[in-house]
């Protein structure tokens, strides 16, 4: 009876509202709580970082400078541990990667050179990158110093190119192509 009254139907009605009111707060905060983990996970992603850590990237390239946390290699060497980090010495294509890597390069207190993925041991006097494309084809800059025993191109923070001693120690670039589409440049 007391039920069917006004003022409890009135009472019930205001309660139940409050009930779904709770509800809703509820579930409000379970999906915000959803949408925080995912974020999280999406940051803490590495595959959703354009390098990897200590990686720098640029228009959809990753590259590594040993400077600082390597101990210096010879070229071999060095050419050795970016093949084994799914990269190559760098093979600079255009003029905005030289201008990228010298503007990395002013920011090292001490970096004489790198070793840059460039050769003449193949045929001497003939400069070749990793990928098998000639110096000249894109670049006005010849390697100075050059000589038979002088078969690996050092790069100096003021993007001239010298032949060095491949047996040589030194600091070098890796490089390679950023895998996540996000880091494609934007056209
Ligand atoms: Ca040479």
């Amino acid at each position: 009876m007391n039920a069917s009254a006004p003022g409890s139907q009135h009472e019930w009605e205001a309660c139940r509202k409050e009930d779904d009111k709770d509800r809703q707060i509820l579930e409000y905060r379970l999906e915000l709580h959803r949408i925080n983990l995912l974020l999280q996970n999406i940051t803490h992603d590495p595959r959703c970082q354009l390098c990897p850590q200590r990686w720098h990237w640029s228009w959809g390239h990753c590259y590594y400078f040993s400077v600082g946390l390597e101990e210096n290699r010879k070229w071999a060497e060095s050419a050795e541990y970016c093949i084994h980090h799914n990269a190559s010495l760098v093979v600079i294509q255009e003029n905005r990667e030289k201008e990228f890597i010298m503007e990395k390069m002013r920011r090292f207190p001490v970096m004489p050179f790198l070793w840059i993925g460039l050769t003449d041991f193949q045929e001497e006097g003939q400069w070749l990158w990793q990928d098998g494309t000639a110096l000249h084809n894109y670049t006005e800059e010849s390697v100075q110093w050059n000589s038979e025993h002088r078969n690996c191109a050092d790069l100096r923070g003021d993007g001239s190119l010298f032949a060095a001693d491949c047996e040589s120690y030194g600091p070098w670039l890796c490089e390679k192509p950023a895998d996540n589409h996000m880091s494609q440049p934007l056209s």
